[in-house]
Parts: structure tokens; C-alpha cells; sequence
């Protein structure tokens, strides 16, 4: 028994003394900018995927995105837009390689993000298919004047 009573004994002072000795962990993490989402744009899509890009938000969610440039070498520059927000990141371009969009979320719901720039190559890797039907501009023909043609 008393055996017992000094197990006991032990058990609790080892308890006692972990919890009251212990110095917390100190978590001290270096004051860092807030991580941001580090998305790749190059002709083939975004992070290479084709298509827009999309992100889960709620009402009210601070969004913080940067847009990476990913054509290099060569300089391909493209505008990544959110729709249905009036923002955009300008050029994404070798001389604007990284470009951090930081806005609120006004609704929950699937961020679209898609390049606004159709001249870029690669422009239809960079996003949604539906504004793209039936886009194939049918360019008059301009029909030629025939030579030689003259108002005698
Ligand atoms: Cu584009």
C-alpha cells in the first residue's frame, strides 16, 4: 500500500512540476508579411493549368494574390483581371514580374481570374471558355479590287 501511495506521490509531483516548470513554448514567429497565394501566368495558363483561374472566398475575406511572371525570357506581357471586381493587375511583365492584388471579397463564393490582355500569346490559356464561343471573328473579306481595272 504504501507502495501505492509513493507512485502516487511521484506521478503527481512529475505532473506538478512539467506543468508549473515548463516554460511555454515560445512560439515567437518573426513578424512576416502576410503569406500570400503565388500564382504562375506564362502562355500555358495559370501554374500551367489552361483556363481561369478560380479561389474559394467568403463576404468580407481579405484576398492577397501575386500574380508571378512566367514567360521568361521572352516578353509576353499579360493583365490579370478579376471578374466582376474592377481590378486588374496592369502589365505582368519581365519588367513587372511579380504583381500582389489585395481587395475584399464582396460575396462567398469562386474568385474568377482571367488575363484581359487578347493580345498576349497563350491569351486562351489564360481563361474561361464561355465568353469564347462562337468568338471566331468572321473577318469581311476585303474583296479585292481587280487590277488592271480601269474607268476607261
Ligand atoms: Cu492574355
Amino acid at each position: 500500500m504504501k507502495k501505492v501511495f509513493l507512485l502516487v506521490l511521484v506521478l503527481v509531483s512529475i505532473l506538478v512540476v512539467s506543468s508549473c516548470a515548463q516554460p511555454q513554448p515560445a512560439e515567437v514567429s518573426p513578424p512576416q508579411e502576410k503569406e500570400t497565394l503565388r500564382v504562375e501566368v506564362n502562355r500555358y495558363g495559370f501554374n500551367g493549368n489552361p483556363g481561369e483561374f478560380l479561389l474559394e472566398a467568403e463576404e468580407g475575406q481579405e484576398v492577397a494574390i501575386t500574380f508571378v511572371y512566367g514567360d521568361l525570357p521572352e516578353n509576353n506581357p499579360h493583365i490579370i483581371g478579376v471578374l466582376d471586381y474592377d481590378i486588374d493587375t496592369g502589365l505582368l511583365s519581365q519588367e513587372n514580374p511579380e504583381i500582389t492584388l489585395r481587395f475584399i471579397a464582396k460575396e462567398t463564393g469562386e474568385l474568377v481570374f482571367a488575363c484581359i490582355r487578347p493580345q498576349c500569346i497563350g491569351h486562351h490559356n489564360l481563361h474561361g471558355d464561355e465568353e469564347e464561343e462562337h468568338s471566331e471573328d468572321e473577318e469581311p473579306h476585303e474583296d479585292e479590287e481587280p487590277h488592271g481595272y480601269s474607268e476607261a
